[in-house]
């Protein structure tokens, strides 16, 4: 009986992941503890209870590329009327946006902790790790050690950003760990990497004012649709952000005045230099499972310390994980959520229903944001055949771009579809503003299985920016002009 263990359910790690599971596990009355600890970055950053999204992920990275946005926004409001003095000379004051950022990331912190004490979540800050199969040992700050044992375990430990392995890169980089917390304006910034991570932080360092530059090993932004991620890219450039490509980064030193001297191989193998105020990494991330001391507890781990689990059981059955710590999964904040609430249902409300990692509608924040739900076309090309798939695709001009006179050129969308039939819908695709939300409840049709028919018969929401998908008609195939004749 589970009497002979101290609790139902301890989760390793309070962020997206195990927190969901852990609060719906106590509200179908299972007795849990979390254990959340988080490990300072290099650079000596720390921060509170929640996990990745909360403290140093989705939510800063939102709020500044929202600053970003406004100060485009005010450049707009000069042209809509309004009297703003000297719109030219307005700029940011690093500080007081972070301290806002900062400001409501502890809030969350703190509501978190009251929302854990008032659903009786045990909440334990330290490092867990098994001492055997069904018992967990946490070692906290003043170097005490906490032991607890339980029925079922939850691994939900995340993941932090990987370093490259070349002198200086530990010393003098950064990563986006520190970035949303950085005392000063980071200046003229190197950001190395092309993944999501990478983009959306060139992205808002430029609309705030900072020179950025993108180090691109290979491709852009892989697994994406290559067709959006080219006008990504190409609006990115637009507005001022620099991109390398084929280049790695060979060294960092620093200089005298404090500035950063990067050393880097080109496309053509050779050695180049530039001086950057900040370095920032953005090439991937790695699970926390080494402090975890898996082997005790017999739980098996594949590439980059990730778990490949089954319906989110380990090779070991009591001991579970969702989140980013998962072997080939997408590594969101819903996607954790989600998988993370499903698990306790099955474990403590005799529930059935398994986490669907299909369809899940994303978005990249660039400052044209990019929305997908789906197949790319690339992807659905290897699935079904080039001859078995139709692309629908157009230009399209926001409303409100027209008044500032703001280049509509790289406002882009894409539908893809099987060709045979009503032409099921594989993929949506959207480039322009809003594209969360654009998205969002398209995905919800996508999951009813809609066919492009169908789309064609919705009407659209006049003047909004997401009817342009009920509008969409050019078939790539058929070699039209996908830009608006008007
Ligand atoms: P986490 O939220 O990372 O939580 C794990 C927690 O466990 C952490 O607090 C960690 O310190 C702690 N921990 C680790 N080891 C131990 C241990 N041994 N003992 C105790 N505690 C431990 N997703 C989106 O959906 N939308 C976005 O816009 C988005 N933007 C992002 C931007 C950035 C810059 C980053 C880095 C990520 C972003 N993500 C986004 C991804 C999202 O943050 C993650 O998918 C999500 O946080 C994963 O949740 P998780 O529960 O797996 O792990
Ligand atoms: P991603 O999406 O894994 O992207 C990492 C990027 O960094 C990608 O462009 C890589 O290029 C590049 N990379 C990887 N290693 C290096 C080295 N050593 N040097 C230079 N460039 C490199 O990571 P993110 O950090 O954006 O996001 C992490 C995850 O969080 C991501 O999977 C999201 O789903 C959530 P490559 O294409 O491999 O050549």
């Amino acid at each position: 009986s589970s009497h002979q263990y101290e609790y139902d359910l301890v989760v390793l790690g309070g962020g997206s992941g195990g927190l969901a599971a852990a609060k719906q596990a106590t509200e179908l009355g299972a007795k849990v503890a979390v254990f959340d600890y988080v490990t300072p970055s290099p650079q000596g950053t720390k921060w509170g209870l929640g996990g990745t999204c909360v403290n140093v992920g989705c939510i800063p990275k939102k709020l500044m590329h929202q600053a970003a946005l406004l100060g485009e926004a005010v450049h707009e409001a000069a042209a809509f009327g309004w009297q703003i003095p000297e719109p030219k000379k307005i700029k940011i004051d690093w500080e007081a946006m972070t301290q806002g950022v900062q400001n409501h990331i502890k809030s969350v912190n703190w509501v978190t902790r009251v929302e854990l004490r008032t659903k009786h979540v045990q909440y334990i800050n330290a490092l867990g790790y098994f001492k055997d199969p069904h018992t967990i040992a946490g070692l906290m700050k003043n170097g005490q050690e906490q032991v607890v044992t339980a029925k079922n375990v939850l691994i939900a430990v995340g993941g932090r950003p990987n370093y490259p392995d070349i002198p200086g890169a530990l010393e003098y980089g950064i990563t986006s760990d520190d970035l949303f917390s950085l005392s000063k304006a980071p200046g003229k910034t190197l950001v190395v990497g092309a993944g999501y991570i990478g983009l959306e932080c060139a992205g808002f360092l430029n609309g705030l004012g900072y020179n950025a530059t993108v180090m691109v090993r290979s491709i852009v932004l892989r697994g994406f649709d290559q067709d959006m991620v080219k006008i990504v890219v190409d609006e990115m450039v637009n507005q001022g952000v620099n991109f390398i490509h084929e280049a790695k980064p060979k060294s960092i030193t620093k200089n005298e005045d404090g500035s950063l001297l990067v050393h880097y191989v080109d496309k053509d193998g050779q050695i180049q230099k530039d001086v950057y105020d900040t370095v920032l990494f953005a090439i991937g991330r790695y699970a926390l499972t080494k402090d975890l001391k898996l082997e005790n507890a017999g739980v098996e781990t594949v590439k980059d310390g990730k778990i490949d689990a089954n319906n989110e059981q380990s090779n070991v059955p009591h001991i579970y994980a969702v989140g980013d710590v998962l072997h080939k999964r997408p590594e969101l904040t819903p996607v954790a959520i989600h998988a993370g609430k499903l698990l306790a249902k099955r474990l403590f409300d005799n529930a059935t229903e398994t986490m669907d990692y299909t369809n899940v509608a994303t978005t990249v924040f660039t400052p044209l944001e990019y929305g997908c739900v789906g197949l790319s076309e690339e992807q659905a090309v290897q699935h079904h055949g080039e001859d078995n798939i139709e692309v629908y695709h157009t230009y399209y001009k926001p409303t409100e771009f027209f008044i500032p006179q703001k280049d509509n050129s790289n406002c882009y969308l894409k539908v893809v579809c099987e060709r045979a039939g009503d032409q099921k819908v594989l993929g949506m695709h959207f480039v322009g503003p809003h594209a969360g939300e654009v998205i969002q409840g398209f995905a919800a049709a996508m999951k009813c299985n809609m066919t492009f028919k169908q789309l064609k018969s919705t009407v659209g929401i006049h003047p909004t920016v997401a009817e342009e998908f009920t509008r969409v008609q050019i078939s790539k195939r058929s070699g039209v002009d996908p830009r608006p004749q008007s």
